[in-house]
């Protein structure tokens, strides 16, 4: 029988425990879970500023992660569809803060959003670090 693949995409910058739980939770929709990690430059086009991480460095920690089995660069939202169809994805895994945004591509996969882990963000870890350096 074939292995059950599962794609999921993001930054992963500062990469704390809201981000190993997705990662654990979308592993276990299938038998191999690959991750799309957001380039800087695609960061940089969408929020108009660069993680803390480099891609390279957020690759690396990624893919280190015991639940995963290999990782590439995401580029651009319009190449969605093709790294889906490239890595053969059975399964298309995000967050809840993305319902209904990927619902396009329901014809050639399941697509999944799973509950964000309560309270965890990178911004917020970046407001607690800025408030610990000015007190
Ligand atoms: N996440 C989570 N719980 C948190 C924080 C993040 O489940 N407390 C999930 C997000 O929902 C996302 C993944 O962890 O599925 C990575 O989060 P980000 O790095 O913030 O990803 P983002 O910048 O939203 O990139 O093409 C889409 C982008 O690549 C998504």
């Amino acid at each position: 029988m074939s292995q059950k693949t599962v794609v999921t995409f993001g930054t992963f910058d500062l990469f704390h425990y809201g981000h190993l739980k997705i990662l654990e939770r979308a592993a276990a929709y299938g038998d191999r879970l690959i991750v799309g990690i957001s380039s800087d430059q695609f960061n940089f086009e969408k929020k108009k500023k660069y993680p803390v991480f480099s891609e390279g460095h957020r690759m690396e920690i990624v893919s280190a992660i015991r639940y995963v089995e290999g990782v590439f660069l995401e580029e651009s939202f319009e190449k969605k569809r093709e790294y889906l169809v490239e890595h053969q994805a059975d399964v298309f895994v995000m967050g809840d803060d993305w319902r209904g945004k990927f619902d396009e591509f329901k014809d050639i996969c399941e697509v999944v959003y799973l509950e964000r882990t309560p309270e965890l963000s990178t911004t917020e870890y970046k407001s607690i670090i800025r408030n610990l350096l000015d007190s």
